[in-house]
């Protein structure tokens, strides 16, 4: 065997010869015998290199070359396998590694029914328009009394229902003062709702210390009682149902003339005050009807701490408690619930 192309042609077989022996190869040592067998001095490849010299002087160096990418082409299969078989024997090896058992799926979580309903309230308000914004939750008694037309003395201020954190730093007892805070960087138009968390020295099995309320209100020249009506009208069906029917009656707050509150029928009973099993409605205490919002036309007093002409301008704002509009949409009776991170209760909202 002389030419050059026989030479070729042993180097072309070779090359599938030891890929078939690292198929085989299923240990270290059968690689090793392998790399004797084809690398080692007196090897398969070797005996092949030794008849280079023979050839013509003309043919040595394509057959060299040719020779010596074989060998770096042995050497990187042998690599190759070498690593397949360490890695597989390090789960071998390894007691603990048990490839029979089932795979770990972890925990799965879920979004809290008082965070979804703050996700839906805000699409839903959105869309209609508004803004969403944020504030601090330590307030100056400016921001969280005295601009909401909550004077000095005001009952609301009582240190019974406040945590004070200095005498004129309190966690705020609204989402009210992130409004004021928007009407005093902005001019009308300007739309806007606030979501967030509220701080009340109340605890028991209907009052949380902390929980969520979302306020909004709008303000243009011109904004009627009839915007807010068919506003928060909108609002109330699109969170509830189409078909809940929606009803206001003369209130007060401070911070709003005329004020009113918001009923929706009782979405337990259909309005009914009773169930179809004639058993009492306990949501709406038979009288078909549940309270979920506050509302009114904005204080022209509180234009007068933001710096809006209220001659100029009229508003509608509103406010809801969160976790009252959780339990009336998903059914739940206990308030203490949204705070225990019960898994069990938390996971049926996932
Ligand atoms: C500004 C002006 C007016 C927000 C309003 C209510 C009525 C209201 C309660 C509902 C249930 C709070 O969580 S709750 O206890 N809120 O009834 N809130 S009007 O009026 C504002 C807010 C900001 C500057």
């Amino acid at each position: 065997m002389n030419s050059v192309l026989e030479i070729n042609s042993s180097l072309k077989s070779l090359v599938h010869e030891f890929e078939t022996r690292m198929d085989q190869a299923s240990s270290l040592r059968d690689l090793e015998e392998a790399r004797v067998a084809f690398l080692g001095r007196k090897g398969k490849l070797a005996k092949i290199m030794s008849a280079i010299p023979g050839l013509d002087s003309s043919e040595r160096p394509l057959a060299g070359k040719t020779a010596n990418q074989v060998k770096t082409e042995l050497t990187r299969l042998l690599e190759d396998k070498k690593n397949e078989l360490e890695r597989l024997a390090a789960f071998r090896l390894d007691p603990r590694f048990d490839p029979s058992l089932p795979g770990r799926i972890p925990d799965m979580g879920s979004i809290h029914p008082v965070t979804r309903v703050i996700q839906d309230i805000c699409s839903i308000f959105t869309g209609l328009g508004f803004d969403i914004v944020t504030g601090p939750e330590v307030e100056t008694d400016f921001y969280n009394f005295e601009a909401l037309n909550l004077p000095p003395g005001h009952p609301a201020r009582d240190m019974q229902d406040t945590l004070y954190i200095t005498e004129s730093l309190v966690l705020r007892t609204h989402t009210s003062p992130m409004q004021i805070r928007t009407m005093e960087k902005r001019t009308p138009p300007v739309a806007a709702i606030a979501p967030g968390k509220v701080y009340r020295r109340d605890s028991d099995l209907t009052h949380t210390p902390m929980f969520h309320q979302i306020e909004g209100f709008l303000v243009d020249e011109q904004v009627s009682m009839a915007d807010l009506r068919g506003t928060l009208t909108a609002f109330a069906q699109r969170i509830f149902d189409p078909g809940v029917k929606v009803r206001f009656r003369p209130s007060f707050f401070p911070f709003t003339e005329p004020s009113a509150e918001v009923d929706i029928s009782c979405v337990m009973c259909e309005g009914r005050g009773r169930h179809r099993d004639d058993i009492s409605c306990r949501v709406c205490k038979e009288t078909g009807w549940v309270e979920v919002l506050g509302c009114g036309m904005i204080d022209p007093e509180v234009f007068l701490q933001v710096g809006y002409d209220p001659e100029k301008y009229t508003g509608f704002a509103f406010g809801l408690g969160v976790e009252r509009v959780a339990m009336l949409k998903y059914g739940i009776n206990d308030l203490r619930m949204f705070f225990e991170n019960d898994l069990k209760f938390l996971n049926q909202f996932a």
